[in-house]
Protein backbone atom coordinates (compact mmCIF):
# COMPACT_ATOMS: atom_id res chain seq x y z
CA UNK A 1 0.00 0.00 0.00
CA UNK A 2 1.25 3.49 -0.84
CA UNK A 3 1.33 5.72 2.20
CA UNK A 4 0.96 9.49 1.85
CA UNK A 5 3.42 10.56 4.58
CA UNK A 6 2.34 14.17 4.61
CA UNK A 7 -1.30 13.30 5.06
CA UNK A 8 -0.58 10.65 7.70
CA UNK A 9 1.55 13.10 9.63
CA UNK A 10 -1.17 15.73 9.60
CA UNK A 11 -3.71 13.19 10.79
CA UNK A 12 -1.39 12.11 13.58
CA UNK A 13 -0.82 15.69 14.70
CA UNK A 14 -4.59 16.23 14.72
CA UNK A 15 -4.97 13.25 17.09
CA UNK A 16 -2.43 14.71 19.51
CA UNK A 17 -4.02 18.16 19.30
CA UNK A 18 -7.43 16.69 19.93
CA UNK A 19 -6.25 14.80 23.02
CA UNK A 20 -4.43 17.81 24.47
CA UNK A 21 -6.59 19.42 27.17
CA UNK A 22 -4.48 22.51 27.76
CA UNK A 23 -2.43 20.91 30.54
CA UNK A 24 -1.63 17.39 29.38
CA UNK A 25 -2.31 14.97 26.55
CA UNK A 26 -4.80 12.21 27.30
CA UNK A 27 -4.00 8.77 25.89
CA UNK A 28 -7.38 8.77 24.13
CA UNK A 29 -10.47 10.99 24.03
CA UNK A 30 -12.70 9.08 26.46
CA UNK A 31 -11.41 5.63 27.52
CA UNK A 32 -8.36 7.15 29.24
CA UNK A 33 -9.32 10.66 30.37
CA UNK A 34 -6.30 11.39 32.65
CA UNK A 35 -2.55 11.47 32.16
CA UNK A 36 -0.67 8.17 32.02
CA UNK A 37 2.98 7.75 32.81
CA UNK A 38 4.64 5.95 29.89
CA UNK A 39 2.05 7.30 27.46
CA UNK A 40 3.29 10.80 28.33
CA UNK A 41 6.81 9.76 27.40
CA UNK A 42 5.88 8.35 23.99
CA UNK A 43 3.60 11.31 23.31
CA UNK A 44 6.43 13.74 24.09
CA UNK A 45 8.59 12.07 21.44
CA UNK A 46 5.89 12.69 18.82
CA UNK A 47 5.28 16.26 19.87
CA UNK A 48 8.98 17.03 20.01
CA UNK A 49 9.05 17.03 16.20
CA UNK A 50 6.72 19.97 15.81
CA UNK A 51 5.91 21.33 19.26
CA UNK A 52 8.73 21.06 21.78
CA UNK A 53 6.88 23.34 24.20
CA UNK A 54 3.99 20.89 24.34
CA UNK A 55 6.35 17.95 24.79
CA UNK A 56 7.98 19.69 27.75
CA UNK A 57 4.61 20.73 29.22
CA UNK A 58 3.38 17.13 29.17
CA UNK A 59 6.47 15.87 30.98
CA UNK A 60 6.35 18.71 33.50
CA UNK A 61 2.74 17.87 34.26
CA UNK A 62 3.57 14.20 34.70
CA UNK A 63 6.41 14.95 37.09
CA UNK A 64 4.22 17.35 39.08
CA UNK A 65 2.69 14.11 40.37
CA UNK A 66 6.01 12.59 41.43
CA UNK A 67 6.04 11.40 45.03
CA UNK A 68 8.59 12.65 47.56
CA UNK A 69 10.26 9.23 47.60
CA UNK A 70 10.84 9.46 43.83
CA UNK A 71 8.00 7.16 42.74
CA UNK A 72 6.45 8.41 39.51
CA UNK A 73 2.77 7.45 39.39
CA UNK A 74 1.11 5.45 36.67
CA UNK A 75 -1.73 8.02 36.52
CA UNK A 76 -1.74 11.74 37.25
CA UNK A 77 -5.40 12.67 37.47
CA UNK A 78 -6.89 15.67 35.72
CA UNK A 79 -9.91 17.45 37.15
CA UNK A 80 -12.42 17.04 34.35
CA UNK A 81 -15.72 16.38 36.18
CA UNK A 82 -16.98 14.38 33.18
CA UNK A 83 -14.03 12.00 33.17
CA UNK A 84 -15.19 8.45 33.66
CA UNK A 85 -12.43 6.10 34.71
CA UNK A 86 -12.01 3.40 37.32
CA UNK A 87 -10.09 3.44 39.61
CA UNK A 88 -10.18 7.19 40.21
CA UNK A 89 -8.47 9.17 42.98
CA UNK A 90 -11.11 8.25 45.58
CA UNK A 91 -10.31 4.61 45.13
CA UNK A 92 -6.54 5.01 45.15
CA UNK A 93 -6.57 7.20 48.29
CA UNK A 94 -3.07 8.43 47.61
CA UNK A 95 -3.34 10.74 50.63
CA UNK A 96 -2.70 7.67 52.82
CA UNK A 97 0.92 7.88 51.74
CA UNK A 98 3.30 10.25 53.46
CA UNK A 99 5.04 10.66 50.08
CA UNK A 100 2.18 11.59 47.75
CA UNK A 101 1.80 15.24 46.77
CA UNK A 102 -1.26 17.18 47.98
CA UNK A 103 -2.03 17.96 44.37
CA UNK A 104 -2.35 16.66 41.74
CA UNK A 105 -4.11 13.46 42.75
CA UNK A 106 -2.29 10.36 41.55
CA UNK A 107 -2.45 6.58 41.58
CA UNK A 108 -0.10 4.72 43.91
CA UNK A 109 1.93 2.54 41.53
CA UNK A 110 4.42 3.30 38.76
CA UNK A 111 5.11 2.27 35.15
CA UNK A 112 8.02 1.40 32.82
CA UNK A 113 10.61 4.17 33.22
CA UNK A 114 10.84 5.52 29.69
CA UNK A 115 11.66 9.08 30.76
CA UNK A 116 15.43 8.93 30.54
CA UNK A 117 15.54 7.95 26.89
CA UNK A 118 12.59 10.22 26.13
CA UNK A 119 14.50 13.22 27.49
CA UNK A 120 17.58 12.32 25.50
CA UNK A 121 15.47 12.02 22.35
CA UNK A 122 13.93 15.44 22.99
CA UNK A 123 17.38 16.89 23.26
CA UNK A 124 18.52 15.24 20.03
CA UNK A 125 15.48 16.54 18.16
CA UNK A 126 15.53 20.08 19.54
CA UNK A 127 16.51 22.89 17.20
CA UNK A 128 17.12 25.17 20.18
CA UNK A 129 19.78 23.20 22.08
CA UNK A 130 20.02 25.83 24.83
CA UNK A 131 16.35 25.52 25.68
CA UNK A 132 16.58 21.74 25.51
CA UNK A 133 19.65 21.69 27.72
CA UNK A 134 17.89 23.83 30.32
CA UNK A 135 15.02 21.34 30.24
CA UNK A 136 17.43 18.44 30.75
CA UNK A 137 18.89 20.26 33.73
CA UNK A 138 15.43 20.70 35.21
CA UNK A 139 14.36 17.09 34.64
CA UNK A 140 17.57 15.15 35.28
CA UNK A 141 17.26 15.17 39.11
CA UNK A 142 13.64 14.06 38.86
CA UNK A 143 14.41 11.10 36.63
CA UNK A 144 17.42 10.24 38.80
CA UNK A 145 15.09 10.27 41.82
CA UNK A 146 12.75 7.86 40.04
CA UNK A 147 15.54 5.42 39.22
CA UNK A 148 16.90 5.75 42.75
CA UNK A 149 13.45 4.90 44.08
CA UNK A 150 13.33 1.81 41.85
CA UNK A 151 16.75 0.56 42.89
CA UNK A 152 16.16 1.33 46.56
CA UNK A 153 12.67 -0.07 47.03
CA UNK A 154 12.05 -2.43 44.14
CA UNK A 155 15.28 -4.39 44.14
CA UNK A 156 15.18 -6.04 47.58
CA UNK A 157 18.10 -8.39 46.92
CA UNK A 158 20.19 -5.62 45.34
CA UNK A 159 20.65 -7.71 42.24
CA UNK A 160 20.02 -4.94 39.70
CA UNK A 161 16.54 -6.13 38.73
CA UNK A 162 13.51 -4.08 39.58
CA UNK A 163 10.19 -5.73 40.38
CA UNK A 164 6.67 -4.60 39.61
CA UNK A 165 3.88 -5.24 42.07
CA UNK A 166 0.82 -4.81 39.87
CA UNK A 167 0.09 -5.75 36.24
CA UNK A 168 -0.71 -2.08 35.58
CA UNK A 169 2.85 -1.20 36.54
CA UNK A 170 4.10 -3.36 33.71
CA UNK A 171 1.91 -1.50 31.21
CA UNK A 172 0.93 -4.80 29.57
CA UNK A 173 -2.12 -5.21 31.77
CA UNK A 174 -3.38 -8.71 30.94
CA UNK A 175 -0.18 -10.15 29.50
CA UNK A 176 0.08 -13.95 29.79
CA UNK A 177 3.22 -13.28 31.84
CA UNK A 178 1.06 -12.45 34.85
CA UNK A 179 -1.41 -15.33 34.51
CA UNK A 180 0.16 -17.86 36.85
CA UNK A 181 0.88 -15.36 39.62
CA UNK A 182 -2.63 -13.90 39.41
CA UNK A 183 -4.23 -17.36 39.33
CA UNK A 184 -2.44 -18.37 42.51
CA UNK A 185 -3.74 -15.37 44.39
CA UNK A 186 -6.47 -16.71 46.60
CA UNK A 187 -8.95 -13.88 46.92
CA UNK A 188 -12.45 -13.74 48.27
CA UNK A 189 -14.47 -11.63 45.83
CA UNK A 190 -16.99 -10.89 48.58
CA UNK A 191 -14.27 -9.31 50.69
CA UNK A 192 -13.22 -6.91 47.95
CA UNK A 193 -14.16 -3.26 48.22
CA UNK A 194 -17.13 -2.56 45.95
CA UNK A 195 -16.19 -1.19 42.55
CA UNK A 196 -17.67 -0.43 39.18
CA UNK A 197 -15.67 -0.78 36.00
CA UNK A 198 -16.02 2.07 33.53
CA UNK A 199 -13.90 0.60 30.75
CA UNK A 200 -16.70 -1.71 29.62
CA UNK A 201 -18.78 1.29 28.59
CA UNK A 202 -16.64 1.66 25.50
CA UNK A 203 -18.48 -0.69 23.12
CA UNK A 204 -15.57 -1.36 20.79
CA UNK A 205 -13.02 -1.96 23.53
CA UNK A 206 -15.27 -3.88 25.94
CA UNK A 207 -14.90 -7.29 24.29
CA UNK A 208 -11.12 -7.20 24.49
CA UNK A 209 -10.62 -5.75 27.94
CA UNK A 210 -9.26 -7.81 30.84
CA UNK A 211 -11.68 -10.26 32.49
CA UNK A 212 -13.62 -9.78 35.70
CA UNK A 213 -11.26 -12.23 37.44
CA UNK A 214 -8.36 -10.02 36.33
CA UNK A 215 -10.06 -6.89 37.64
CA UNK A 216 -10.85 -8.53 40.97
CA UNK A 217 -7.15 -9.17 41.35
CA UNK A 218 -6.16 -5.67 40.20
CA UNK A 219 -8.54 -4.27 42.82
CA UNK A 220 -7.35 -6.67 45.51
CA UNK A 221 -3.79 -5.44 45.00
CA UNK A 222 -4.74 -1.77 45.10
CA UNK A 223 -6.69 -2.41 48.29
CA UNK A 224 -3.64 -4.13 49.77
CA UNK A 225 -1.42 -1.16 48.91
CA UNK A 226 -3.91 1.25 50.49
CA UNK A 227 -3.98 -0.85 53.65
CA UNK A 228 -0.17 -0.64 53.74
CA UNK A 229 -0.42 3.16 53.37
CA UNK A 230 1.75 2.69 50.29
CA UNK A 231 4.81 1.91 52.42
CA UNK A 232 7.18 -0.05 50.20
CA UNK A 233 8.60 -2.34 52.89
CA UNK A 234 5.16 -3.32 54.12
CA UNK A 235 3.95 -3.95 50.58
CA UNK A 236 6.96 -6.10 49.77
CA UNK A 237 6.19 -8.33 52.77
CA UNK A 238 2.48 -8.66 51.98
CA UNK A 239 2.20 -8.59 48.21
CA UNK A 240 1.72 -11.91 46.34
CA UNK A 241 2.55 -10.29 43.00
CA UNK A 242 6.25 -9.37 42.68
CA UNK A 243 7.60 -9.79 39.17
CA UNK A 244 10.83 -8.86 37.44
CA UNK A 245 9.67 -8.12 33.92
CA UNK A 246 12.06 -8.04 30.91
CA UNK A 247 10.17 -5.17 29.27
CA UNK A 248 10.32 -3.01 32.39
CA UNK A 249 13.98 -3.79 33.08
CA UNK A 250 14.92 -3.45 29.40
CA UNK A 251 13.39 0.01 29.29
CA UNK A 252 15.11 0.81 32.59
CA UNK A 253 18.45 -0.14 31.01
CA UNK A 254 17.91 2.16 28.07
CA UNK A 255 16.97 4.99 30.39
CA UNK A 256 20.00 4.31 32.60
CA UNK A 257 22.14 4.68 29.52
CA UNK A 258 20.38 7.95 28.68
CA UNK A 259 20.95 9.24 32.22
CA UNK A 260 24.66 8.60 31.72
CA UNK A 261 24.53 10.60 28.48
CA UNK A 262 22.51 13.44 30.02
CA UNK A 263 24.60 13.51 33.17
CA UNK A 264 27.79 13.70 31.10
CA UNK A 265 26.40 16.53 29.02
CA UNK A 266 25.44 18.45 32.15
CA UNK A 267 28.77 17.79 33.86
CA UNK A 268 27.18 15.72 36.64
CA UNK A 269 28.83 12.89 38.52
CA UNK A 270 27.55 9.85 36.63
CA UNK A 271 28.91 7.15 38.94
CA UNK A 272 25.44 6.18 40.15
CA UNK A 273 23.72 5.64 36.77
CA UNK A 274 26.86 3.91 35.51
CA UNK A 275 26.64 1.44 38.34
CA UNK A 276 22.91 0.85 37.78
CA UNK A 277 23.49 0.36 34.11
CA UNK A 278 26.21 -2.24 34.46
CA UNK A 279 24.45 -4.15 37.20
CA UNK A 280 21.08 -4.37 35.45
CA UNK A 281 22.53 -5.54 32.16
CA UNK A 282 24.60 -8.14 33.96
CA UNK A 283 21.64 -9.34 36.03
CA UNK A 284 19.29 -9.55 33.07
CA UNK A 285 21.73 -11.73 31.23
CA UNK A 286 22.53 -13.80 34.28
CA UNK A 287 19.00 -14.39 35.52
CA UNK A 288 16.46 -13.66 32.80
CA UNK A 289 18.21 -14.68 29.56
CA UNK A 290 16.97 -18.00 28.18
CA UNK A 291 19.52 -19.41 25.76
CA UNK A 292 17.30 -22.22 24.62
CA UNK A 293 14.24 -20.12 23.93
CA UNK A 294 16.22 -17.18 22.58
CA UNK A 295 14.60 -14.43 24.63
CA UNK A 296 14.39 -12.98 28.14
CA UNK A 297 12.02 -14.46 30.70
CA UNK A 298 10.25 -12.74 33.53
CA UNK A 299 10.95 -13.90 37.08
CA UNK A 300 8.39 -14.34 39.83
CA UNK A 301 10.10 -13.18 43.03
CA UNK A 302 7.23 -14.25 45.25
CA UNK A 303 7.19 -17.86 44.08
CA UNK A 304 10.88 -17.79 43.26
CA UNK A 305 10.62 -19.15 39.73
CA UNK A 306 11.07 -18.17 36.10
CA UNK A 307 7.99 -17.44 33.99
CA UNK A 308 8.80 -19.00 30.62
CA UNK A 309 6.04 -17.68 28.37
CA UNK A 310 6.70 -16.49 24.83
CA UNK A 311 5.64 -12.86 24.81
CA UNK A 312 7.25 -10.09 22.81
CA UNK A 313 8.23 -8.50 26.15
CA UNK A 314 11.08 -11.01 26.09
CA UNK A 315 12.46 -9.30 22.98
CA UNK A 316 12.29 -5.76 24.35
CA UNK A 317 15.68 -5.77 26.10
CA UNK A 318 17.07 -5.16 22.60
CA UNK A 319 16.10 -1.51 22.99
CA UNK A 320 18.41 -1.16 25.99
CA UNK A 321 21.18 -3.05 24.24
CA UNK A 322 21.09 -5.67 26.96
CA UNK A 323 22.00 -8.72 24.81
CA UNK A 324 25.32 -9.09 23.05
CA UNK A 325 25.38 -9.51 19.26
CA UNK A 326 25.12 -13.28 19.42
CA UNK A 327 22.14 -13.21 21.76
CA UNK A 328 20.51 -10.56 19.59
CA UNK A 329 20.85 -12.83 16.59
CA UNK A 330 19.09 -15.61 18.49
CA UNK A 331 16.33 -13.15 19.28
CA UNK A 332 16.06 -12.22 15.63
CA UNK A 333 15.59 -15.90 14.77
CA UNK A 334 12.77 -16.10 17.29
CA UNK A 335 11.17 -13.01 15.80
CA UNK A 336 11.46 -14.51 12.32
CA UNK A 337 10.03 -17.83 13.41
CA UNK A 338 6.38 -18.84 13.24
CA UNK A 339 6.08 -17.75 16.87
CA UNK A 340 6.06 -14.09 15.96
CA UNK A 341 5.63 -14.54 12.22
CA UNK A 342 8.47 -12.20 11.26
CA UNK A 343 8.76 -13.35 7.66
CA UNK A 344 5.19 -14.52 7.16
CA UNK A 345 3.22 -12.33 4.72
CA UNK A 346 -0.01 -13.02 6.54
CA UNK A 347 1.18 -11.61 9.86
CA UNK A 348 1.41 -7.99 10.92
CA UNK A 349 4.44 -7.49 13.12
CA UNK A 350 4.79 -7.89 15.95
CA UNK A 351 2.23 -9.97 17.87
CA UNK A 352 2.58 -9.48 21.62
CA UNK A 353 2.17 -13.20 22.29
CA UNK A 354 3.46 -16.22 20.40
CA UNK A 355 1.09 -17.14 17.60
CA UNK A 356 1.79 -20.77 18.48
CA UNK A 357 0.53 -20.40 22.04
CA UNK A 358 -2.66 -22.37 22.69
CA UNK A 359 -4.32 -19.39 24.29
CA UNK A 360 -3.17 -16.60 21.96
CA UNK A 361 -6.06 -14.21 21.41
CA UNK A 362 -5.61 -11.94 18.38
CA UNK A 363 -7.82 -9.17 19.66
CA UNK A 364 -7.57 -9.40 23.40
CA UNK A 365 -5.52 -6.45 24.48
CA UNK A 366 -2.02 -7.57 25.54
CA UNK A 367 -2.54 -11.25 24.72
CA UNK A 368 -1.71 -11.22 21.01
CA UNK A 369 -2.48 -7.90 19.27
CA UNK A 370 0.14 -5.61 17.76
CA UNK A 371 0.90 -2.51 19.86
CA UNK A 372 2.62 0.47 18.29
CA UNK A 373 4.72 1.38 21.33
CA UNK A 374 6.21 -2.10 21.56
CA UNK A 375 6.82 -2.09 17.83
CA UNK A 376 8.64 1.20 18.23
CA UNK A 377 10.80 -0.16 21.06
CA UNK A 378 11.52 -3.29 19.01
CA UNK A 379 12.42 -1.16 16.00
CA UNK A 380 14.83 0.93 18.06
CA UNK A 381 16.40 -2.24 19.43
CA UNK A 382 16.82 -3.89 16.04
CA UNK A 383 18.44 -0.74 14.67
CA UNK A 384 20.98 -0.83 17.47
CA UNK A 385 22.16 -4.23 16.23
CA UNK A 386 22.23 -3.25 12.55
CA UNK A 387 19.25 -5.49 11.87
CA UNK A 388 17.89 -2.89 9.53
CA UNK A 389 15.84 -5.21 7.31
CA UNK A 390 13.73 -6.52 10.13
CA UNK A 391 13.59 -3.06 11.74
CA UNK A 392 12.23 -1.60 8.50
CA UNK A 393 9.67 -4.38 8.33
CA UNK A 394 8.43 -3.57 11.81
CA UNK A 395 8.26 0.12 10.93
CA UNK A 396 6.54 -0.47 7.61
CA UNK A 397 3.93 -2.74 9.13
CA UNK A 398 3.22 -0.21 11.86
CA UNK A 399 2.82 2.69 9.43
CA UNK A 400 0.66 0.65 7.12
CA UNK A 401 -1.64 -0.50 9.91
CA UNK A 402 -2.17 3.11 10.96
CA UNK A 403 -2.58 4.40 7.41
CA UNK A 404 -5.14 1.71 6.58
CA UNK A 405 -7.17 1.52 9.75
CA UNK A 406 -6.45 4.63 11.81
CA UNK A 407 -4.56 5.39 15.01
CA UNK A 408 -5.99 2.51 16.98
CA UNK A 409 -4.84 1.37 20.36
CA UNK A 410 -3.89 -2.11 19.10
CA UNK A 411 -4.32 -4.23 15.98
CA UNK A 412 -5.20 -7.79 15.06
CA UNK A 413 -1.91 -9.36 13.85
CA UNK A 414 -3.59 -11.50 11.17
CA UNK A 415 -3.41 -9.70 7.84
CA UNK A 416 -6.33 -11.80 6.59
CA UNK A 417 -8.42 -11.44 9.74
CA UNK A 418 -12.16 -11.16 9.21
CA UNK A 419 -13.73 -7.89 10.37
CA UNK A 420 -11.88 -4.93 11.78
CA UNK A 421 -8.15 -4.94 12.39
CA UNK A 422 -8.02 -1.78 14.48
CA UNK A 423 -9.01 -2.60 18.06
CA UNK A 424 -9.70 -0.78 21.31
CA UNK A 425 -10.01 2.95 21.22
CA UNK A 426 -9.40 5.02 18.10
CA UNK A 427 -7.40 8.27 18.10
CA UNK A 428 -4.90 6.77 20.49
CA UNK A 429 -2.15 9.22 21.31
CA UNK A 430 0.99 7.08 21.45
CA UNK A 431 0.13 5.42 18.13
CA UNK A 432 -0.09 8.88 16.55
CA UNK A 433 3.02 10.16 18.33
CA UNK A 434 5.28 7.29 17.34
CA UNK A 435 3.93 7.45 13.79
CA UNK A 436 5.18 11.05 13.65
CA UNK A 437 8.58 9.93 14.92
CA UNK A 438 8.87 7.23 12.26
CA UNK A 439 7.69 9.48 9.46
CA UNK A 440 10.31 12.08 10.35
CA UNK A 441 13.01 9.54 9.49
CA UNK A 442 11.66 9.29 5.96
C1 LIG B 1 -3.83 0.54 29.71
O1 LIG B 1 -3.84 0.45 31.11
C2 LIG B 1 -4.82 1.12 31.92
C3 LIG B 1 -4.36 0.96 33.37
O2 LIG B 1 -3.11 1.58 33.50
C4 LIG B 1 -6.21 0.55 31.75
O3 LIG B 1 -6.37 -0.50 31.12
O4 LIG B 1 -7.15 1.17 32.25
C5 LIG B 1 -2.49 -0.08 29.24
O5 LIG B 1 -2.53 -0.31 27.87
C6 LIG B 1 -1.34 0.84 29.62
O6 LIG B 1 -0.13 0.37 29.09
C7 LIG B 1 -1.58 2.26 29.14
O7 LIG B 1 -0.55 3.10 29.63
C8 LIG B 1 -2.95 2.79 29.60
C9 LIG B 1 -3.30 4.13 28.97
O8 LIG B 1 -3.08 4.11 27.59
O9 LIG B 1 -3.97 1.87 29.26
Amino acid sequence: MDIDPQQLREQAIAVLDNNWNGRFTKPAPSLYPHQWNWDAGFIAIGNAHHNLERAMADLRHLFSGQWANGMLPQIVFGDDPNARYFPGPDFWQGHRSAHAPQRPATSGISMPPVHGFVLWRLYELAADKNAARAFLKEMYPKVMALHRYLYTYRDPHEEGLVYIRHPWEGGTDNSPIWDAALARMAIDPDALPPYERKDLQNPKAAAHRPTQQDYDRYVYLVDLFRKCDYEDDAIFKACPFLIQDPLFNGVLSWSNEALIQIGSLLGEDIAEPLQWHELTIWAMNDKLWDEERGLYNAYDLYHDELIPVHTSSGLMPLCGQVPDQEQAERMLQVLESSMFGGTDQSVWLCPTYSLLAQDVDYQKYWRGPVWINLNWLLYQGLMRYDMADMAQRVKQHSLELMARYGFYEYFDPRADAPGEQGCGTDRFSWSAALCIDWLAEG
